[in-house]
């Protein structure tokens, strides 16, 4: 059996840090990312024969847990039809049907093969649809890695981004303006100077790229009336949040909140393709189309659409749709908060915790924290001594404090029981 340490090693000489997307290589808590053989339910194994229950889920899209009957049976029947054609089929049009009819705010979508093509592209269509270049994102929120989205805070408000990575030109992003999150003040004063140059305003809805914080109803009301007034569009980033909050995802937890809420773009990816390589953006069917082949702004895939990942997302999309689904695991995600934070309370550990759905975050910090510089200041060193000391007891957490959980329906009330034990050894150990 080859270890985790020497595939590691291996990987490195290979694949630049061992790894095809930065976070799995666990540098932010250290240690040797483990090497996952295979997945079943709400576990996965690593290379060396070790079971961990997963809150990983492929970091959202797994939301049946691994090796779901329905969806492995619609895989494998799609496999055996044709891997990929360059032409349309059927399946793409059952997709964007079932897609629109749990988010009444999009007309239309166009299918694409990652949430950063989905967020590069809706960002491209905001700024055809409106003749303008700025956009607006916080700070915290990550919209995949297209260059116009790598870009940090200016050194003050209203002044342009700067790069977040190397290779980026500063002219690049010089159209991109980062604000804080939740501070109603700064999207005011942005809008009162700029607010006739602003194509969209792009946000996550809830921030699971700074773990787990939500907009605040007062932030999103004023965000959703500025771009109203000023005719910039309000982009929803629902890569994480789309059909894992809620069925209808985020959107509709803040249609329940604010009445007649809706954004003008949305950008999903992860639950839609079930662990396939699919996202998607959509719209109103008059933004919808200026897309090419109709309209000017153009946009397209090799395998955009592709007709095994539509079945795995369709599929995936069937059974999260049953009744009681979202009842149930939102039940479930929230006993798994309740329990950690009592842990920590009786170990005298401060603990702090949210969830939506199957979705959920916690802060070694007193308060929920509101913006990316606060979670930023929670307790880094103690984030990572627990996460190393639940992995070590086969609880595999995110490897990082800014980044989000997830609980999945073939997470047990047993498996979540096991999870809080473990926690309260972790715990103990921390408050030593
Ligand atoms: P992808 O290009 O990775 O499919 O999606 C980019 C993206 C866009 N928008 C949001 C809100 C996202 O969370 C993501 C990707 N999320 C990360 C997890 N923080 C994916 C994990 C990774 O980068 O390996």
């Amino acid at each position: 059996m080859t270890s985790n340490q020497a595939l590691f090693e291996r990987a490195q000489r290979v694949i630049p840090g061992g790894v095809n997307s930065p976070v799995r290589a666990f540098r932010a808590v250290g240690g040797t990312p483990r090497f996952i053989s295979r997945g079943h339910g709400a576990y996965i194994w690593d290379a060396e024969g070790q079971r961990y229950v997963d809150y990983i889920g492929s970091w959202g899209p797994m939301i049946l847990g691994h090796g779901h009957p329905a969806v492995l049976e619609a895989v494998q029947k799609a496999a055996l039809d044709g891997f990929s054609f360059g032409a349309p089929t059927e399946r793409e049009i059952e997709l964007a049907e079932a897609i629109i009819q749990r988010v009444p705010s999009v007309e239309q979508v166009r299918l694409v093969s990652s949430g950063t093509e989905a967020g590069m592209s809706a960002i491209r269509l905001a700024r055809g649809a409106t003749g303008r270049s700025k956009i607006v994102k916080f700070e915290g929120c990550y919209h995949g890695h297209a260059d116009a989205l790598l870009v940090k805070a200016g050194s003050g408000l209203a002044t342009f981004g700067h790069p977040t990575s190397a290779g980026v030109p500063p002219e690049v992003v010089q159209h991109t303006l980062v604000l804080e999150y939740n501070n109603v003040q700064q999207i005011e004063d942005l809008f009162a100077t700029q607010g006739d140059q602003i194509a969209c305003v792009m946000i996550e809805p809830i921030a699971g790229n700074m773990n787990f914080v939500r907009a605040s109803v007062p932030f999103m009301k004023r965000i959703r009336e500025l771009c109203t007034k000023h005719g910039a569009l309000f982009v929803f980033d629902e890569v994480m949040t789309g059909f894992r909050v809620a069925l209808g995802g985020a959107q509709s937890v803040y249609a329940g909140l604010i009445p007649g809420f809706a954004p003008d773009m949305s950008v999903f990816g992860k639950v839609i393709g079930g662990g396939m390589p699919l996202a998607a953006f959509g719209a109103s069917k008059k933004v919808m189309s200026l897309l090419a082949p109709l309209g000017p702004v153009y946009q397209a895939g090799t395998l955009s659409g592709n007709p095994v990942a539509t079945a795995c997302g369709l599929a995936t999309l069937k059974e999260i749709a049953r009744p009681g689904f979202f009842e149930t695991l939102s039940g479930r995600t929230q006993s798994l908060v309740a329990g950690l934070t009592a842990a920590a309370a009786d170990a005298g550990v401060p603990l702090v915790g949210d969830s939506q759905g199957g979705m959920f975050g916690f802060f070694f910090a007193d308060t929920l924290p509101q913006n990316y510089a606060v979670v930023m200041a929670t307790d880094k060193e103690r984030f990572n001594r627990f996460f190393h000391a639940m992995l070590d007891q086969g609880i595999y957490l995110a490897p990082a404090l800014y980044e989000a959980g997830f609980v999945s329906a073939a997470h047990t009330a047993d498996d979540i029981a096991a999870t809080v034990a473990a926690a309260r050894v972790a715990f103990r150990a921390l408050a030593a």
